[in-house]
């Protein structure tokens, strides 16, 4: 099989980051994925249709707004004929099994919310992971959820967390949460090698928990500040359920003047070019 690199389109709509940088962000994905030797694949539900793949001609309509679609919303998406359906993690990995794709990349995936005791508010991502046998490449969860219970869950639903080149369970934006993970790799072989065995034995997903570069990453602490403010201002303004996160997103690039965009750029690109590195050692495998 080819090497194929599937990418979520929620992240490159008007939902994941604000225009200009969402265009920008797409180019520097499938940008990375190529130089890696992968063919990349958006999904996404347009006017209908699921795609594995869109061709370039419509990579405005992607960088749009959109209508949220995670894994459960695929049937409505279609079956309503949606214009434009932009796929979470969830919904991604469900269309990439779909066409035997073996490698995800995205930005964060979503995790277990931070008063999750009294919401229940944990995101389908974590499903999709624990029953769909791909890899997936991530910056580790995304910094203003609860990243413990996030792991907890995880180990709970025997998904593979990998820490890539390191020890430490990366926070998004910031390089370390000063977590564990269970496991370090530090190639794409070693992950080809224990994704073929893992999934040998029924295994579902196994997750690359990557680090920001280090030139983008921003100051944990500093980040926390702004997670708290971003997290305030989305309550604030009496949002819930799956608008929450496109919400906290927008409210963190506001709490941190603008500089959490360009480290989420440099976050999605690197963890599209390893995960073009791993889809090529599967590949070979
Ligand atoms: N990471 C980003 N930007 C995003 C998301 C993740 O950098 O927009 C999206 C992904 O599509 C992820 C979704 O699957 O947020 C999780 O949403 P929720 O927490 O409602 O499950
Ligand atoms: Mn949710």
């Amino acid at each position: 099989m080819t090497a194929c690199v599937a990418l979520e389109s929620t992240i490159f709509s008007h939902l994941g980051l604000p225009s200009p940088h969402n265009l920008e962000a797409l180019d520097r994905c499938l940008s990375a994925v190529r130089a890696g030797g992968a063919d990349p694949r958006i999904t996404a539900i347009l006017d209908g249709v699921a795609h594995v793949g869109v061709d370039e001609d419509r990579h405005e309509q992607i960088c749009g707004p959109a209508r949220k679609v995670a894994a459960r919303d695929l049937g409505v998406a279609i079956g309503q004929r949606w214009a434009y359906g932009a796929t979470t993690v969830s919904a991604s990995l469900t269309l990439a099994a779909s066409e035997g794709i073996e490698v995800f990349a995205t930005g964060g995936i979503g995790g277990v919310h931070r008063g999750w005791t009294d919401t229940a508010d944990i995101s389908a991502d974590l499903g999709a992971l624990a029953s769909l046998p791909l890899v997936t490449v991530s910056a580790g969860a995304k910094i203003f959820l609860d990243l413990a219970a996030t792991l907890e869950r995880m180990e709970t639903d025997s998904v593979v967390v990998l820490g890539w080149q390191t020890d430490e369970f990366p926070a998004f934006h910031a390089r370390s949460s000063g977590l564990p993970v269970p496991h370090r790799v530090d190639s794409a072989d070693e992950v080809a090698r224990i994704a073929r065995a893992h999934w040998a034995l029924g295994g579902g997903g196994v997750l690359v928990a990557a680090p920001v570069p280090e030139d983008a990453a921003l100051d944990l602490v500093q980040l926390e500040m702004a997670v708290d403010a971003a997290l305030d201002a989305a309550e604030a303004s009496g949002v819930a359920g799956p608008a929450i996160t496109p919400a906290v997103l927008g409210a963190l690039a506001d709490a941190t003047d603008g500089e959490s965009v360009p480290t989420n750029l440099a976050l999605a690109e690197n963890n599209a070019r390893i995960a073009a590195a791993i889809a090529v050692a599967l590949a070979e495998d």
